[in-house]
């Protein structure tokens, strides 16, 4: 059994999605971001610096954090998403994702929807590093599949819900053909659909 300590964020999404791809049983424990459930003393000890999403792996008797080194853990766990011949390749986007893509789109988040008008130069400057990332993810979706190359995989996973913040992002996911076509076919899949749901059970990924 894994309790998943997370909060409903594109990071803690990814493990969600993560779980119900691979099948795994899993309770869910909420940590309350606003209300700084992140820095009591119990949390800290899995989570060094404060921040969701954690894992505990009850029998195999491992706590781990950090959503990328979530995702390499179950996928070597359960042998999915991950295979080994490809990992040069994974490991490429996945790190992608987790120093650029998340980083830049949080930013964006930041300054574009939850402080618009503090900071001119912070929302110039996250908008225009988001619309660069929409355009290089698109234009690497029109030579490959999914991100890796011809298999959907957890660079995929940990890239997706942060996409499925278009809305915020006010980029205009339509616009970008490849990236659509990809985003709608990872929408589609349904461990995806019951990943989306796993702390509001009416929550689906918005349509492009
Ligand atoms: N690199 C980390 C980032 C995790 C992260 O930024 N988590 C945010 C929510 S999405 C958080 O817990 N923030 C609480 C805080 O920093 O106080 C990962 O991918 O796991």
């Amino acid at each position: 059994m894994i309790e998943l300590f997370s909060a409903n964020t594109p990071n803690g999404k990814k493990i969600s999605i993560m779980l119900e791809e691979i099948g795994y049983k899993y309770s869910v424990v909420k940590v309350d971001l606003d209300k700084g459930d992140q820095f009591k003393t119990d949390f800290k000890k899995i989570s060094p610096f404060s921040k969701i999403p954690v894992i505990v792996d009850h029998d195999k008797k491992k706590n781990i954090f950090e959503s990328g080194a979530i995702l390499i853990y179950l996928a070597e766990r359960s042998g999915k998403f991950y295979d080994k011949e490809d990992r040069l390749e994974v490991n490429q986007w996945l790190m992608a994702q987790m120093g650029y893509v998340g980083p830049m789109l949080g930013q964006h988040h930041q300054f574009h929807h939850y402080n618009p008008g503090k900071s001119q130069f912070g929302e110039e400057r996250y908008f225009k590093i988001s619309k660069r990332i929409y355009q290089e993810l698109d234009e690497r979706l029109y030579k490959s599949k999914f991100l890796s190359g011809a298999k959907y995989t957890i660079a995929d996973i940990a890239t997706f819900p942060w996409i499925a913040r278009h809305e915020w992002h006010d980029i205009g996911l339509k616009n970008y053909k490849n990236l659509t076509r990809w985003y709608l076919e990872v929408s589609n899949r349904e461990a995806v659909q019951k990943g989306f749901k796993f702390m509001k059970s009416n929550e689906v990924p918005p349509k492009p």
